[in-house]
Order: C-alpha cells, then structure tokens, then sequence
C-alpha cells in the first residue's frame, strides 16, 4: 500500500512504536521552536534536565508574543531566553524580528523534516512540507534534549482541492470552508493533507494560512505537497538548497476524504464566538464595526500585506473604524517599505504595529465595549481580545480591508480592485541580522543564566496516588479552551515564568471564585464536556491547576496537546464511558475513586464514587501505552528523571 506524505516523514523519523492508528509513536524531532510565552518555561524544564547543549539540527527560540513590556517582567524573559540560547546552542530571533511561525517559514522551514513547537500553531510549516506539530513545553524541552516526541498515529485526511479562487476570494475563505464542514473537533485524531490540483495554485503563504488554522480543527498537523511551488518559494528565500520534492504516493490510503471547489468559494466570516461559526460574509450582511485587525500567524504574510494596501492605496479608514496592520516579520516589513506599499496603508490611516503576536493574543488593541472587530487571525473565543462583551469576526485580509474602508462587513468582491498583478518576488528581502546564531560550544561553557525577580520554580507533582478523594471543584460544557483555564492578555501574560502569580486567574472567566476555592478545598477534580482543553498548547494550562491542587480531569473527551499536558504535569485526565453520566455531578458532589494505580497500570477502567448522591461512574483513562508510566510516575519530568538514574 502506498503511504501519503505525513506517513513518508513519519516512517522515515520512526524511533518507537508501529504506525497504525490509535498506536503510540515516538518520532525523532529534527528542529524546535518557541516563543517567548511559553519558552520561559520550557527553558526552565529544559534547564532542569542537565543537559549541556541542544541535539537537534536547530532549534530557534522566538520572542514574539510578550512585547508589551509594561514592567520589567517581559524584557528580563526576554534576557532570561537569550542567555539560555547562547549558553546551549539555540538561535535566537530577537524582539521586532516577527512572529515565530512567519519567520520560521521564511529562514528555518524544510520540507520532509519534523518540527515541533510550543505553541499551537507550529503546523504553519505544513505550508512548506515539513511535519510541524504544537507541543506543550516540556515536550520541546524533551525534544531539544534528543528524546523522541510521542503521539498517538494520526488517521489520514485529505482536502481535495479542485479549481482556482476567484479574485477577492483568499486561502482564509478555504480553511474556513474546512472549518465549516469538520467544526473545531473534526480534526481530532487525523493529519489534515491537501491535495488534487488546485494546491498548485496556491503560494507557500497562502498554504501556510491553511495549515496554520488546522490547530482550529484540533488536527495533530495539516501538511501541503512540497513542489514547484515550494522550490520558488525557497529559491526566492536564498535557500533552494532546502528544497526536497514531497508528494503522496497514487495509492495511498485516506481514512477520510473531502472536496472543496475553491472556484466556488465565496468570502467567509467565523462568527462570535468560536472558529467553527462560519456563514458566507454576503449572509451576515453589512454589519456596522468598530474595529479591523490585520496579522497573525495566519495572515501577515508579503502577499497578504500587498493585497490590502492594493485595497487601501488612497483611501481612507471608515471614520468609526480603528485599523491596525501588524506585519509577520521584519522581511515583510521591509518589503512593503521599499515597494511603497506601506505607504499606502499609512496614508489610509492604518496604525502600523511592531512584528508580533500583538492584539491576537490581547497584547495591546482591545475593542471597545460590546465592539464588532473584524481580525484576520485565527481564535475569536469568548474575552481572548481583552474586551469581555466584544464580538470577534474572523475574515480575510481582503473581506478586513475592504470592511475597514467601508464601516461594515463588505465583500471584497464588490471592490473594483485588481490583484493578478500581485505576485511573490523572486527574491525576499534576506537579512538575519536579528537572528543571533549558536555560540560555539567552548564560548557558550562560559555564559550565565540571567534570571529576573519574576522567575518562580514550576510546580512538581509527586507519583500518582491509589486513592482520589476531592470535591467537583468546577463543571464546565464544551469546547473549554486553554484561554478559558488559563487566559492570556496584556494583564496576565507577562507572569508566565510566575505560576503562583498566574494561579489568581486560573478559569476565572468560568468562575470567578475558582482560585479560592481550589486554595480552600486543597484539592479538586474537574468536570468537562467534549473537546476539553482547545486552543493553546500552553502547559501553564495544567502546571497552573496542578499547583491549585487538581488531581484529576474527567471530561466526555479531550483536545490533543491539553492532554499531553495534563499527563507531563501529572494530572489524570480521565472519560466517562457513559457521557451521560456527566449529567449526573453537581459541583462541590465529593469524588473518590480508588485502585487507581492498578487501573492505570492495566488501562482499565475506574470506577468513581459520588458519596454526595450514592451514584457510581465508570471511567477510562485517557492514557496510551507510554503515557501510563509518565502518569504512574507523577508527570514527565519525574518520568525521565527515573528513567536517566
Ligand atoms: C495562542 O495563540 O493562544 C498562543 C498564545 O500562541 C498559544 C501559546 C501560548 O499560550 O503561549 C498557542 O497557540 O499555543
Ligand atoms: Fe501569536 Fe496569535 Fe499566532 Fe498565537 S495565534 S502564535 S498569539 S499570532
């Protein structure tokens, strides 16, 4: 049988396991990355493993995500990261450099090599062929060490594309007609391939704009062909050396197949407030608004930029509408400076932001009360932009531009603009100057870690106990996001190397008293629905609620790299075998469950007692093969810690 693309690299980077679906594989990691968010503690893990330098091929450290800098917490990160990299072998993009999966598209992306990243949106470098997938931090960390990253063998999902976009219709439009069709779940378990003829079509970016969003499917990876396509982009990066052909094999297997006729796509929106909510934009109407975002991970690219101040190019922004461009990377900036472009989009009244994650992440921009904002990023959860009641509109950067002239949601096929003069130069503007390279390894020997105030040790659990007995410290629905546990925003991120600080706000968008009341149970099992944990890869996530004292979760099921999470951090993520037994706990009902060390030795299921209202569960372990001893032992630190003694 032949083997598609995601099946050719995983076979080829195959460490342990076999790979059949639902089985665990280790795969050896090529590059790492990560951003400063989440880096902090990665490093710090990383740091606690006594390792002496990197065994990746590259591993690159970004700062992209705090830049704020409202007090000296982020820029001593900052430092802290810059000194880790040099003392171990790690490039380092310094702040102002741009946004970690933009930049590693650009200067670091290889096709048929595996990337993993600590942060959700690493399969951007699907877009180029490489095998990237988001990883919770002391999985990086793993990686970074040598060690293998484990993942359950995905299924297989192939998007065929057939047709051309018509003009004003972009590669956004695409991957929220997937959206539409899979919803936020419908990846979960599968590697999302894109194939048939109209991938040829489609540049690196505009495939990069794709794969990004596959973390909105909850997708392990979502992965492009690397081709003629691929080779330009390279060659025009200075880097054809890179380039290897990638395609799947004709008789390669799919579990499950769709079809989309991109030259029937129209413009789309994904409506408040999850990704998944997508109507065609001439269906939601003109809708007035208060605010446009352009940028991302998903949509700051050079072409992307061009198609907007094509759009812009002596306009002016709608009086009631504040619009903002934040650039993917320095070389994109450049280049619109030297092409003139940002030109226009100055003189339209757009207020130019640095290179970074910026107001995708709630750093900075955040709408006015009850605000309509159209952004071309890739979340719109409830509260992520740091206005509690503001509605957020997913578009493209053509349906945002055009909107942002207009005052209301317009189709941007209503413009009279032209956009086949646009193309990808043949030469990117290349200047890594704020990429500092590795130290060699006699210099690096010498370097001193510089750790500010704001550096708190991460919490450690201890091995996993017989007996679980705690109160249903909180139950939520579905679709709980990572920003739902553990939110971000310009208040709260710069604390992410600060965990006792960050446990003051943990689900507090769920309820507000659940710090407290965690701090005066002492100990507490969550209650979920489906899809438990979406979104961010952040561990902060499960280390956050593993120091409030959360033992386990119980949920009808759970996003993939939350998962992964819980068990490094060593809390036991558990399923109802019957989900309709999560209609029977009330919160504060006391809990308890015992044999657990057996059942999690065996797999087997558990049951749980209800003592408030007599009722029995029964259980399964989210846990694979290897995950079980990660677990047993307490979480994965502990784990590698007795495996190396
Ligand atoms: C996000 O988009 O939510 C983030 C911020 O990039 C996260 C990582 C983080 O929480 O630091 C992600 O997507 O993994
Ligand atoms: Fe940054 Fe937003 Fe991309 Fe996350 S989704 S990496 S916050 S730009």
């Amino acid at each position: 049988m032949g083997l598609t693309i995601a099946q050719k690299i995983i076979k080829s980077h195959l460490v342990d396991g076999e790979m059949t679906p639902g089985n665990d594989i280790g795969i050896k990691i090529d590059q790492t990355l990560t951003q400063d968010a989440t880096g902090t503690m990665a490093y710090l893990e990383f740091e606690a493993m006594g390792i002496d330098r990197v065994k990746t091929e590259k591993s690159v450290a970004y700062i992209d995500h705090n830049t704020l800098q409202t007090g000296f917490e982020n820029a001593d990160d900052h430092r802290f990261i810059q000194s880790i990299c040099k003392k171990y072998g790690i490039y380092y993009s310094r702040p102002g450099n741009g946004i970690c999966h933009q930049v590693h598209l650009e200067r670091f992306g290889i096709p048929g090599k595996t990337l993993i990243g600590s942060d959700s949106h690493t399969p951007t470098a699907g877009g180029i062929g490489m095998l990237a997938m988001g990883a919770g931090g002391l999985d990086v960390a793993v990686a970074m060490g040598g060690g293998a990253y484990y993942i359950t063998m995905p299924k297989m999902l192939k998007v065929n594309l057939k047709g051309r976009l018509r003009p004003g219709v972009s590669a956004k439009d695409i991957i929220l007609e997937v959206l539409r069709i899979l919803s936020v779940k419908g990846g979960v378990g599968y590697i999302i391939e894109y194939g048939g003829e109209g991938v040829k079509s489609l540049s690196v970016p505009e495939r990069a704009t794709i794969t990004n969003m596959g973390a909105e499917l909850g997708a392990t990876t979502s992965i492009f062909p690397s081709d003629e396509v691929t080779f330009e982009f390279l060659k025009a990066q200075g880097r054809e050396q890179d380039y290897v052909p990638l395609s799947s094999d004709p008789d390669a297997e799919y579990d499950k197949v769709i079809e989309i006729d991109l030259s029937e796509l129209e413009p789309l929106a994904a409506m408040p407030h999850s990704p998944d909510n997508v109507k065609r934009v001439s269906e939601i109407g003109q809708i007035k608004i208060d605010q446009v975002l352009i940028g991302s991970c998903t949509n700051s690219s050079l072409f992307d930029m061009l198609k907007v101040a094509k759009i812009l190019k002596g306009k002016t922004v709608h009086p009631d509408v504040s619009l903002g461009i934040s650039p993917g990377s320095r070389q994109v900036l450049n280049m619109l400076a030297e092409c003139g472009a940002l030109s226009d989009i100055i003189s339209a009244g757009a207020r130019i932001l640095e290179c970074a994650c910026g107001p995708c992440i709630g750093m900075g921009q955040a709408p006015n009360s009850k605000g309509i904002s159209l952004r071309t990023f890739n979340r719109n959860f409830e509260g992520r932009s740091g206005t509690a009641d503001a509605q957020i509109y997913l578009v493209s950067p053509e349906t945002a531009a055009a909107s942002a002239i207009a005052g209301v949601l317009t189709d941007p096929r209503t413009l009279d603009v032209d956009f086949s003069d646009i193309k990808l130069p043949e030469k990117f503007f290349i200047n890594d100057n704020m990429i500092d390279p590795p130290l060699p390894p006699e210099e690096a020997k010498n370097v001193e870690i510089i750790r500010g105030p704001n550096i708190k040790p991460f919490p450690k659990s201890d091995e996993l106990a017989d007996t679980i007995e705690a109160p249903a410290i909180l139950k939520v629905g579905d679709n709980i996001t990572t920003d739902h546990i553990m939110p971000a925003g310009a208040k709260i991120l710069p604390y992410r190397s600060n965990i006792p600080y960050l446990a003051n706000f943990c689900f507090t968008r769920c309820d507000e008293n659940f710090p407290e009341n965690c701090r005066k149970a002492g100990k507490g099992i969550i209650i979920g629905g489906e899809n438990y944990g979406q979104g961010s890869s952040r561990e902060h996530a499960a280390l956050v609620p593993l120091y409030l004292g959360i033992k386990a979760v119980v949920a009808k099921s759970f996003a993939r790299i939350h998962a992964a999470n819980l068990i490094n951090a060593g809390i036991l993520p558990l399923t109802f075998v019957n989900p309709e037994d999560y209609d029977k706990i009330t919160q504060w009902d006391n809990l308890v469950l015992t044999n657990v060390r057996e059942s999690v030795s065996n797999l087997s299921n558990i049951t749980m007692k209800n003592l408030t209202t007599g009722d029995s569960y029964i259980l399964k372990p989210a846990l694979t093969r290897r995950a079980k001893d990660i677990m047993l032992a307490g979480g994965l630190l502990n784990y590698t810690k007795s495996k190396t003694k």
